[in-house]
């Protein structure tokens, strides 16, 4: 199955990431990302054996039990890729915490010998892929803040009109 570790995100962040892609539909053309998929991607593991998934759990409890809750702000719009068919996504600050906690994160995996992504951390939730970002002004996006209690390993299944996760299971901080 295909892995990635995310964390969900509290109310406040959701319902002012849904009005910036709503501003976003009037001037960008592209893929839009349905709300109740956003989340902030910690480590991307691609394909794992539905046998190691015992190992991989333990792994991120380790890693989350001694995290706190983190208090989450939205950022500015960003983007990757090119610009007629960019990820444009929006910016999350969640000070040192976040980065703390993807880096403990992916260590655990290292030492449980689970390979992942190893493009540095830009803590972001995408809103749009193939974005076209040649044409107009972007808007400014709707800011918020929040806290974040819980780590997600997520399932992706690509093998329908739009990817599907499942949350296979929950890391509570604190
Ligand atoms: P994103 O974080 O920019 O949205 C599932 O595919 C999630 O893992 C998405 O959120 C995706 O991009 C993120 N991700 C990180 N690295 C990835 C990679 N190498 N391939 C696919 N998805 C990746």
């Amino acid at each position: 199955m295909r892995l990635f570790v995310a964390m969900e995100l509290p109310e406040e962040l959701l319902e002012a990431l849904s009005e910036t892609s709503a501003a976003l539909r009037d001037s960008v053309r592209g893929r839009y990302v349905a709300p109740d998929r956003f989340h902030v991607t910690l480590a991307f593991l691609g394909e794992v054996e539905g046998s190691r998934l015992p190992a991989l759990v333990e792994a991120l409890d380790e890693a989350c039990q001694y995290h706190e809750p983190i208090p989450l702000a939205l950022g500015e719009l960003g983007s990757f890729g090119r610009r007629r068919s960019a990820v444009l996504w929006q910016a999350v600050d969640g000070g040192e915490a976040l980065p703390s906690l993807a880096a403990d994160v992916r260590a655990a995996l290292r030492r449980a010998g689970f390979a992942f992504d190893e493009k540095p951390l830009v803590p972001h939730v995408t809103l749009m892929r193939a974005a076209d970002l040649a044409g107009g002004i972007l808007p400014s996006p709707a800011l918020a803040g929040g806290t974040a209690g819980t780590v997600t390993l997520f399932s992706s299944d690509l093998s329908g009109a739009h990817p599907v996760y499942t949350p296979l299971e929950r890391f509570f901080l604190g």
